[in-house]
């Protein structure tokens, strides 16, 4: 701790950033009018999630993962602070590439883990928001001097055939069982686009939620303070900002239900009366009547055999599953399996 404050007041950020590299996308992605228009014009509505993360929505995602009942956040940092030496000891990585970086906040074990091991493995961390990009690897650069970061900016949605592929074995990361936003379909056809950019000897560090008793699922998504509420009302906001749309939240409610059928956490905005929403820069409207909801997200549950079966299709091999004793939560490292 010491050394480290020294060492910043020394040298006080020198290092030179790098930019960013734009990361094309390989098939398109329909974009916020795209999606209003296919998805909430006529029922059954629905939003993809992604528009959750505006400014205030990224805040109001943090606060969520310190409520207390929001565990799946503090499970996985518990896994990868306990199991970051043993993971990248085992691994001697050249480059760690993170899919959906974030704030690269948990990306830290990995990176303590190689201070100690005394190992220097490149950082690429690939997200759409290219601002919290660059203040996460401002960040990392003040935290761990020798580490070399290409941030890469794009979504992961739209392929990854364009990433880099570098000299040496790669550790693909992907946190925070946000492989539960797809359906298992879409879950197996982005494992298996992982699988296709890997090569002999690359990984792949995969955090998964996983299926529990409904009540302790529901209240993650009900918190008592109201603040996953507010998080889901917020997309209204981000559409009257985005699309000059006239919702009033207080004409909507939050709901998240347990599908076990589906195995599946459903986000819902529940219509309070009778109302007709304008879109006024792309001149749509929709109507919806009171009861009548939005779906505003999905976030899958899978038990131990859902996620081996969702491995085995993207022929991907367990190689180490990490999970704390009340099974809430699934760290699996895994390898491209030889044909
Ligand atoms: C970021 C998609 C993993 O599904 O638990 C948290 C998002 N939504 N509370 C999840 C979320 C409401 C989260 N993921």
């Amino acid at each position: 701790m010491i050394l480290h404050d020294l060492l910043q007041d020394v040298s006080p950020v020198e290092k030179k950033s790098v930019p960013v590299i734009k990361i094309h996308a390989e098939r398109s992605v329909p974009d916020l009018t795209q999606d209003v228009c296919s998805n909430l014009l006529t029922p059954p509505f629905s939003l993809p999630p992604k528009y959750f993360y505006d400014h205030r929505g990224s805040e109001l995602f943090d606060q969520i993962c310190d409520t207390a009942e929001y565990y799946p956040t503090r499970t996985e940092s518990n896994l990868l602070s306990r199991y970051c030496l043993h993971i990248m000891d085992s691994l001697n990585a050249d480059h760690v590439i993170e899919l959906g970086s974030g704030t690269s906040r948990k990306t830290r074990y990995l990176f303590d883990a190689c201070q100690v091991l005394n190992q220097a493995p490149k950082y690429w961390p690939f997200d759409v928001c290219e601002p919290m990009l660059l203040q996460a690897a401002t960040q990392l650069r003040q935290s761990y001097q020798w580490l070399n970061i290409q941030p890469l900016a794009g979504d992961y949605s739209a392929g990854l055939r364009h990433l880099p592929k570098p000299d040496g074995n790669s550790l693909y990361v992907f946190l925070g069982s946000s492989i539960g936003n797809f359906t298992e379909p879409e879950a197996v056809s982005f494992l298996k686009d992982v699988r296709q950019h890997m090569i002999t000897g690359d990984s792949l560090l995969l955090g998964i939620d996983r299926l529990k008793d409904s009540q302790v699922l529901e209240a993650a998504y009900n918190d008592g303070q109201g603040i996953t509420a507010e998080f889901n009302l917020n997309v209204l906001s981000v559409l009257n900002n985005e699309l000059g749309a006239d919702f009033e939240t207080n004409n909507f409610s939050h709901q998240a239900i347990f599908n076990q059928e589906l195995s599946q956490i459903e986000m819902y905005l529940q219509s309070l009366n009778n109302q007709t929403i304008n879109f006024s820069q792309i001149d749509e409207s929709m109507t919806i009547t009171s009861g009548e909801k939005i779906l505003t997200e999905i976030s899958r549950k899978y038990s131990l055999a859902g996620i081996e079966s969702l491995l085995a299709q993207a022929e991907l091999e367990v190689v180490d599953h990490f999970e704390p004793s009340d099974e809430y939560f699934s760290l699996i490292l895994a390898r491209a399996r030889t044909r």
